[in-house]
């Protein structure tokens, strides 16, 4: 099965303290961290701490607890970049990539926050 949940991949390995991170926050269910090659000002990479591979199989397999910890604490880092539109920030971009054709390098499922400048249409 394409993307199958690897446990050597390079998140797992920071989930389970192997490697470091510029962590921005925890929660139970979910860690956000700095990108190690920024796109943007600030890019944070938002993981479940499940063990999931792409957006769909989170989608499918986690939990309720699971799916509203991790895009609450999505939203709040938006909101703690100053990005957030709800507290009148200028926006931000949230994007997933998914397997072959998503260009997806790491497979343990992460959205990438990218703000602190006008992005620009996405054109890729
Ligand atoms: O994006 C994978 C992203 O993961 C890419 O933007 C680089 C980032 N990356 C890779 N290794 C690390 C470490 N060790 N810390 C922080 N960020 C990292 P994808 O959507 O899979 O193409």
């Amino acid at each position: 099965m394409a993307h199958a949940y690897d446990p050597t991949n390079i998140f797992a390995r920071i989930l389970r303290g192997e490697i470091p991170n510029k962590t921005v926050l925890e929660t139970p269910h979910t860690l956000a961290f700095h990108d190690i090659a920024p796109q943007a000002p600030d890019h944070i990479l938002v993981i479940p701490k499940g063990a999931y591979a792409t957006f769909d199989h989170f989608c499918a397999e986690a939990s309720e607890a699971e799916l509203v910890d991790f895009h609450r604490t999505a939203a709040r880092i938006c909101d703690m970049l100053g990005a957030s539109l709800a507290s009148g920030g200028p926006g931000y971009r949230a994007i997933t990539n998914a397997g072959d054709h998503g260009g997806q390098e790491v497979p343990h499922y992460h959205l990438h926050i990218l703000a602190g400048r006008p992005l620009g249409p996405m054109l890729a």
